[in-house]
């Protein structure tokens, strides 16, 4: 029998070091509660072959009307921030225009009831449910769309901006763009090189807006949350290797550049130049507005072979190492790599928050992602010991809830939700990270208010 690894207690790292979980909007709250427009993802998953099962986040984990319990959970986990996303279909059910008052009581309540808890409000704006009505109109690839983000920015942050602890306009730009427009895996579900390069532009500059608007409110602690994956050459050929760098143009590079050095990588530009909207190079001024921090998600790599066909010529080759219920590579040095590269090459002294990492897994016994989250939370040691300026670090997630494409299949859940009941139990993981994360009172002192 392995032993399975300690979890790192809060003394193990930095005084003031933060740790939390995180969920998303549509994800949890049950998107036909509480006066909400439609979203495209409601149509995406009526569309068959979309989603498994057809699932959509109708219902999902009814946290609309259970987030007082919720909230609960986040704080006996002893978690010191909780990272929830504002749905802009709650608040502006058409996208534009007249603002649904029971969306914005709704975050009023969530966020006085975290504070009431002890727990820092770090809201994030957008993750991925687009109003219909904004779909309609070509959604990400519609050049209004920075416009409209930034009215819905007005909107929602005018309401709790004045006691969130941080915000993030946009949730893995990388998804919104070439996951949803390019790979067709997420809503609008397109298969389309200058979508995909439209929505990666637009949601870059409306990210910019954001930042923007929510200065002028004096809103404090910015950042941009980005996903990032490693990409391995399948093998040591010269072909191969160009393959992986071109993936990691798209992926990692097509969002970091932009917001910290205000260009394109060129490896992405030689596929995409002629698919951006006119007047891009312009853009860059908005889209580098100074942030706070930065917030990495990470959760594994891929392996990347040349492939014959249209840039950008690679396909997926298949994991050499252990996965995760879902096929996902365990890879946690990678997190380390990304740590420290980040901060070399793009953000320097800036704080850095690991916003997401988890596992998908069954099981209320979970010793497989104590087992992950001990080993990344060693890797994120390894880069802190660096000097890499890491401050917290999120679980993905607090509960198992709607996993986009794969419906309610894939629990990444620290606590078990059955979607008969709706009964929350917390898991192992769940336990195990309470008494990490618990406050000594000697070493940590007091929590922080
Ligand atoms: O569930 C998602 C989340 O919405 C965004 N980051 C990755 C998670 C796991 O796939």
């Amino acid at each position: 029998m392995t032993s399975m690894p300690a979890l790192p207690p809060r003394s193990a790292f930095p005084q003031g070091f933060l740790f939390g979980t995180a969920t998303s909007a549509y994800q949890i709250e049950g998107h036909r509660f509480g006066g909400a427009g439609r979203t495209h993802w409601d149509s995406f998953a009526a569309t068959p072959g979309n989603v498994a099962g057809a699932e959509d986040g109708a219902l999902a984990c009814d946290h609309y009307h259970r987030w007082a319990e919720d909230l609960d959970l986040v704080a006996a986990l002893n978690a010191d921030v909780y990272r929830f996303s504002t749905s802009w279909a709650r608040v502006m059910p058409e996208g534009t225009g007249p603002v649904n008052p029971q969306g914005l009581d709704f975050y009023d309540r969530l966020v006085d009831g975290m504070l009431a808890r002890g727990l820092k409000p770090a809201v994030t704006l957008y993750h991925w449910e687009l109003p219909q009505a904004l779909a309609d109109r070509g959604g990400w690839r519609n050049a209004d769309m920075p416009d409209w983000f930034a009215e819905f920015t007005q909107a929602v942050m005018a309401r709790i901006g004045d006691r969130v602890w941080s915000a993030a306009p946009v949730n893995e730009p990388w998804c919104v763009a070439w996951l949803s427009h390019f790979e067709g895996h997420h809503a609008p579900g397109l298969r389309d090189i200058r979508a995909a390069a439209r929505a990666m532009h637009h949601v870059l500059l409306a990210h910019g807006r954001s930042i923007g608007v929510m200065r002028d409110l004096g809103i404090k602690n910015l950042g941009a949350v980005v996903n990032l994956e490693g990409a391995t050459p399948a093998s040591d050929t010269a072909e191969d290797h160009a393959a992986a760098d071109r993936r990691d143009a798209i992926y990692n590079r097509a969002f970091l550049e932009p917001l910290f050095l205000g260009r394109y990588p060129e490896a992405l530009l030689e596929g995409i130049a002629s698919h951006l909207p006119d007047g891009w190079q312009d853009d860059f001024d908005t889209i580098r507005a100074p942030v706070d921090w930065i917030g990495v998600n990470y959760y594994t790599r891929r392996r990347i072979a040349a492939a014959p066909g249209a840039w950008p010529g690679y396909a997926e080759a298949p994991p050499r190492g252990p996965c995760t219920g879902i096929g996902w590579e365990i890879h946690p040095e990678g997190l380390t790599d990304f740590l420290r590269r980040v901060a070399r090459d793009y953000s320097g002294d800036l704080p850095i928050l690991v916003t997401e990492n988890g596992m998908a897994g069954d099981g209320l016994t979970d010793s497989a992602r104590i087992t992950y989250l001990a080993a990344h939370l060693q890797a994120l040691r390894t880069a802190i010991a660096e000097g890499v300026p890491v401050t917290g670090y999120f679980v993905w997630s607090l509960m198992d809830n709607y996993e986009w494409a794969l419906g309610y299949a894939a629990r990444f859940g620290l606590v078990h939700v059955d979607f008969e009941s709706l009964a929350r139990h917390p898991k192992a993981s769940y336990q195990a990270l309470a008494r990490a994360w618990a406050r000594d009172g000697l070493a940590n002192g007091p929590k922080a208010p």
